[in-house]
């Protein structure tokens, strides 16, 4: 018996950030939604996903995931990449959802049943100065999370990326043709990030799980010193220190710090995580489904991890939809090495384009019981919120040379 794909149809929407969402309906008139969202490049997901893969699938057997995972990845021959996974990461998600609904059963049932009853979520807190983000944090703590990642501003800069003077929301991405500039200064982080945390960590007391992104801005010396600087603020990460691309200068770092670190946001394969899974040169390894090519790739990734001891914690910001959400969820919850999950909540726009099953309560996330992965898309909500080009800011040294992200 086979289920063919008999309809591929890629929607860009843009209900407060720029969505890129797949749909692949079968014969027996089952609908299967993916997300295939790719902050600042969601143009070229969707072309992908409309010119090249998109055909190829219509006619194919929805019920073969695995190999139809296989199929575009060997068969694409330029292997691995953010576009070209996403991509596969779309389909995966919307065939992983056509199955669960064509046996009535949510994905996680799929993946071999819960292995936990909640997953652990935690949330950003942002304030330019101290009083500001201590306000942050509390409003955390009172909608009920745990865990929550804390950032500020920088003595003498403007802007620090997604921390803006007297601003209280997040605003990453700008829209118009092409980033905003921002300015950086290294050694005023490096003096002034290390005071704010001990005092945050000092004003919520030991329990509240505290973590700290770095946005890869950090040469290995310069975050072995953050780190050591940190040791008594009691982190439960300390994410993306450095670039991600020479892996091998954080065997140093990793005899200075007994800080857990984070990486894996912006990986695409295991093939970019080998090195620090095999040394165990992280604790928590980041990569989101959407962009790993969905779930099939990332619980292969989540296995690999296991046996060193480490732990998933996939990237969930609020620039990838609710449908990577949920099958991140669906993953976890089936997960034994799944730590916890990043969660910012939505602008209420998303929520009139993805009615998604997912709840919280209490610090934690569940993805719900419904068939699939338990979003439903509104093409009509959608259509409402046309695409418009947005960027992440992009920041320069004081001397006006580029920074790293
Ligand atoms: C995180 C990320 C975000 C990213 C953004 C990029 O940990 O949530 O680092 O802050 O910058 O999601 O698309
Ligand atoms: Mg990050």
């Amino acid at each position: 018996m086979t289920r063919k794909i008999v309809d591929v149809d890629v929607l860009v929407t843009s209900p407060s950030r720029n969505f890129v969402t797949l749909k692949i309906t079968t014969d027996d008139g089952i609908v299967g939604w993916g997300d295939a969202t790719l902050n600042g490049r969601e143009l070229s997901v969707a072309s992908y996903l409309r010119d090249h893969l998109g055909p190829a699938l219509l006619g194919r057997d929805a019920d073969r995931i695995e190999d139809t995972w296989q199929y575009f990845y060997k068969g694409a021959y330029w292997r691995r990449g953010p576009v070209t996974m996403a991509a596969i990461g779309a389909i995966d998600l919307a065939l992983w959802d056509i199955k669960g609904k064509a046996l009535g059963v949510p994905v996680y049932q799929l993946l071999g049943g819960a292995a936990r009853d909640k997953i652990l979520t935690y949330t950003h807190a942002t304030g330019w100065d101290l009083p500001e983000l201590l306000d942050s944090v509390d409003q955390r703590r009172e909608q009920g999370f745990r865990a929550v990642r804390a950032q500020s501003g920088v003595p003498g800069l403007d802007k620090v990326y997604g921390v803006t003077k007297g601003a209280a929301s997040y605003e990453p991405a700008g829209r118009g043709a092409g980033p905003v500039e921002e300015d950086w200064d290294t050694a005023a982080y490096l003096r002034h990030a290390p005071k704010i945390l001990s005092a945050v960590r000092e004003h919520v007391g030991p329990e509240l799980k505290l973590l700290h992104d770095v946005h890869h801005r950090l040469n290995p010396t310069e975050a072995a010193r953050l780190a050591r600087s940190l040791e008594d603020v009691d982190l439960f990460w300390l994410e993306d220190v450095t670039p991600a691309e020479n892996q091998r200068l954080l065997r140093t770092l990793r005899q200075q710090t007994t800080i857990p670190l984070a990486i894996g946001e912006v990986f695409n394969t295991v093939w970019d995580a080998e090195l620090l899974i095999t040394e165990r040169l992280i604790d928590y390894i980041r990569t989101a489904v959407v962009h790993a090519g969905g779930i099939s790739h990332v619980r292969k990734i989540l296995a690999f991890a296991e046996v060193y001891q480490i732990k998933g914690a996939p990237h969930g910001p609020s620039d990838v939809s609710p449908i990577n959400l949920s099958a991140s969820l669906h993953l976890g919850l089936a997960t034994s090495n799944f730590a916890i999950q990043e969660y910012m909540g939505y602008d209420p726009a998303v929520s009139e384009v993805f009615q998604s099953s997912f709840r919280f309560e209490d610090g934690y996330l569940h993805p719900g019981d419904e068939p699939g992965l338990g979003v439903q898309v509104d093409e009509d909500a959608a259509a409402r919120f046309p695409y418009t080009q947005a960027y992440l800011p992009i920041a320069r040294e004081l001397d006006g040379s580029m920074k790293d992200w």
